[in-house]
């Protein structure tokens, strides 16, 4: 099972320690094939390493291979919106996790898509049982 974990970057990065535990635990599942967006170290901004054509190429590759999509979409993001597309295009199954805060809400475009899986949560112990039913499968 290869999971690909969507969560922002150049978005803003004040849930990073959030996606890093969430990519820990979707480890027990399979392989996450975007493990450093939990990195600690990668700036908001994003590392310099790769040329942004080439994270976008490797990106959309990993998205092509992936079987499943985990998106944590509390933190508004161009890039998690735009994968959540693609993914839906290429007809794969989406998770979309979200945590309520007061003044927020998640966009239309993400609610009022039936074909997403949307999931509300506060612990990271209701957010591990909701990728647990979505993967249909127990650790
Ligand atoms: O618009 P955002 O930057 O918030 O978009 C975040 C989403 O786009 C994440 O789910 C990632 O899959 C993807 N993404 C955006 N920037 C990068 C990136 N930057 N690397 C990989 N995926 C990215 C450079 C870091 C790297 C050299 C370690």
């Amino acid at each position: 099972m290869k999971i690909y974990f969507a969560g922002s970057i150049r978005g803003g990065r004040e849930d990073w320690a959030v996606y890093q535990e969430l990519i820990e635990n979707l480890g027990r599942f399979g392989q996450v094939l975007t493990e450093h967006v939990g990195d600690p170290d990668l700036p908001d901004y994003g590392e310099n390493v790769l040329p942004d054509e080439e994270i976008f190429q490797r990106d959309m590759a990993w998205l092509q291979e992936a079987d499943s999509i985990v998106a944590e979409v509390s933190t508004p993001s161009l890039g998690v919106g735009f994968e959540i597309g693609r993914a839906e295009l290429l007809g794969k199954p989406i998770l979309c996790l979200y945590r309520q805060k007061e003044g927020r809400r998640l966009s239309a475009m993400i609610t009022g898509n039936p074909k997403l899986q949307v999931r509300v949560y506060e612990s990271m112990e209701e957010a591990v049982a909701l990728v647990e039913e979505f993967l249909d499968r127990k650790m």
